[in-house]
């Protein structure tokens, strides 16, 4: 998978390097190259943005410089998303969907945005990260990029990927470790009996029951057994 990020500030994605996105990039399994929008400023001052027209307040990034930016990276089978609020809301699906993709160009915002023309030129799929307003799409990037790449063959193993919170439709299990006993609270026994059909069952039981409690809409996609039914009965 690789990642071309259009973006003001690179150096905000060295954080990306860290951890598992690090050994994923080490392992050649994902590639992130940054391309400064900046450098295709035609200007002496490299100047990237101007004022509204219409007045208000804040600057625009110009529209370009960006589609210079872009078409520096662009190919046929790339698919193009731009970080906004006015996107859909990025969801698990679209994660897993993002993840079969060979190449995705990210345009990262800034300040009041970007001049509408380019991103009509361009024509690129719009993606929120939740409905707030930040100071520019990085973030909303290294999200996508952090959450996509878990799906990438090798990045991680399948179990780790399976069992999370919303791939199985449900929140996950509650996870506990060593020590068994912490502040006089002890580690569920069934954990720690080695019957797999048994763990299996409770961890299913405790999912059902995080999600119906925390986000009971989620349940309505959700097809349940009529195991499952009975643990969501016993709950009212
Ligand atoms: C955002 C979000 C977001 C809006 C103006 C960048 C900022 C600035 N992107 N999900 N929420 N972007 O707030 O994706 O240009």
């Amino acid at each position: 998978m690789k990642f071309d990020v259009l973006t003001l500030f690179p150096e905000m994605f060295e954080t990306l390097n860290q951890s598992i996105l690090g050994r994923a990039i080490e392992k050649d399994l994902i590639n992130i190259n940054l391309i400064n929008i900046r450098d295709f400023s035609k200007d002496k001052h490299k100047k990237v943005d101007d004022t509204p027209y219409g007045g208000g307040a804040g600057m625009v990034m110009r529209p370009d410089v960006v589609y210079d930016a872009y078409k520096s990276v662009y190919e046929p089978n790339a698919k193009v998303i731009f970080m906004t609020p006015q996107g859909k809301t990025l969801s698990q699906k679209k994660v897993e969907s993002l993840s079969r993709e060979q190449h995705l160009i990210i345009l990262c915002g800034h300040y009041e945005g970007i001049d509408q023309r380019v991103i009509d030129e361009i024509n690129p799929e719009e993606i929120s990260i939740g409905d707030y307003v930040l100071t520019g799409g990085e973030i909303p990037a290294m999200v996508l990029i952090d959450s996509v790449s878990r799906y990438v063959g090798g990045v991680l193993n399948e179990e780790s990927i399976s069992e999370e919170s919303f791939s199985t439709g449900l929140l996950e299990y509650p996870q506990y470790t060593r020590p068994e006993v912490f502040n006089n609270r002890e580690v569920p026994e069934v954990l720690k009996s080695g019957h797999h059909e048994n763990i299996r069952r409770w961890r299913r039981a405790e999912s059902l029951k995080n999600t119906y409690s925390k986000r009971p809409e989620l349940l309505e996609d959700v097809e349940l057994s009529n195991e499952d039914k009975k643990v969501l009965d016993d709950m009212n």
